[in-house]
């Protein structure tokens, strides 16, 4: 009968011990139990009443329960302890917060962006086209046969075992002039296009690199003369580089414009009287011209009814030479040096 009563204590206390909220609740079970008047030791009492047989067992069972209800309990506080810490940590929602580090956009990423919205400011759409390039869009449609000369100045890099019967050798882009006749075959005139797109060339010193950016523009309509280009360009120069810098163009030679030129800006340190920097008070930017008769030809369009320009400069070498940027290396934008990278 007593080790009846004993296990049903021992199943009451592990129950109420397992619904415990609290620690205060817990020591409360606990008192109430194994405590001095406690529910276990009042059956305590009653051993020295019983046989010598009757003692042994109950003793015994008596401490089995014991044994099983504080293990129930040591679980069962250090659960509700761990709660209660978490629940207890206070934390101050209104204190400054530890700023994680915070990066910026690549240079490049950013100077491609203002580039992008100066031209899309004039009217201009901003295009893509393909890395990986067939001949045909790279140099012959752009006037530059197979064997020509000229093609010797692009540096290419051809792509093994890729051969069109009709486009020719697969090559990767050395430059965005071939995105020119795929937005001709895409859209008719008139044409306003920003192509910006990575090129290749087998190219690696202090103002070259092998995988750089060119931005490409492309206009094409009735009547289209050198004052536009000269405009265009005139009004990229003041809104990138800032208003006191000028433009000009000395005439050069590329297959795929007539008349071709050259793109200079004033120096920016020595506004163009001459500098250590410049030499001569201006800095090359690059190519441009009125789109050869052929290369329209090329790209569906009628030659006799429409003219055009474009011009291509790198991403890179037209954002080195803002005012105040001295980098001394193209190679360092690529870097991927954070102590380089986070100055700007
Ligand atoms: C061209 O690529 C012509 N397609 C430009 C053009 C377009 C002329 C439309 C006329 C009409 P060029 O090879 O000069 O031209 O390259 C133009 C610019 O690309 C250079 O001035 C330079 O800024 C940049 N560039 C060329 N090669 C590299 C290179 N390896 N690394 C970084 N920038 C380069």
């Amino acid at each position: 009968m007593l080790k009846d009563q004993i296990r049903n204590l021992k199943n009451e206390a592990i129950g109420e011990i397992l619904e415990a909220k609290n620690p205060q609740e817990l020591e409360r079970i606990r008192a109430g139990f194994l405590g001095r008047s406690g529910k276990i030791n009042r059956l305590t009492k009653e051993i020295p009443k019983l046989s010598p047989e009757e003692k042994k067992d109950l003793g015994q069972a008596i401490n089995e329960a014991k044994i099983n209800i504080e293990s129930v309990l040591r679980q069962t506080q250090d659960k509700l302890s761990v709660q209660s810490d978490n629940h207890q940590k206070w934390f101050d929602v209104t204190a400054p917060g530890i700023r994680p580090p915070e990066g910026h956009l690549h240079l490049v990423t950013e100077a491609i962006r203002e580039i992008t919205s100066i031209f899309t400011s004039l009217g201009f759409h901003r295009a893509r086209y393909p890395e990986a390039e067939w001949d045909w869009y790279a140099f012959e449609g752009l006037n530059m046969a197979e064997n020509h000369p000229a093609r010797d100045e692009w540096e290419t890099f051809f792509i093994e075992n890729l051969e069109n019967k009709k486009l020719g050798k697969g090559v990767l882009t050395p430059h965005t002039s071939s995105g020119q006749l795929r937005e001709m075959e895409k859209y008719p005139p008139p044409i306003r296009m920003i192509n910006i797109a990575k090129c290749y060339r087998r190219q690696s010193d202090i103002s070259h690199v092998p995988m750089f950016y060119q931005f490409e523009g492309l206009v094409i309509d009735r009547e289209i003369s050198i004052t536009h280009l000269k405009g265009t360009l005139d009004y990229f120069a003041k809104n990138f580089f800032g208003p006191n810098r000028k433009i000009r163009i000395r005439p050069f030679h590329f297959q795929f414009t007539e008349p071709s030129f050259e793109v200079d800006i004033s120096c920016g340190l020595c506004e163009g009287k001459g500098c250590k920097f410049c030499k001569e008070g201006w800095l090359e930017l690059g190519g441009s011209g009125m789109v050869h008769p052929a290369v329209l030809k090329n790209g569906g369009i009628d030659p006799q009814k429409y003219s055009g320009f474009a011009f291509g400069w790198g991403v890179e070498r037209t954002y080195m030479m803002k005012a105040g940027l001295k980098i001394d290396d193209i190679r360092m934008l690529y870097g991927n040096d954070l102590r380089f990278l986070k100055q700007f």
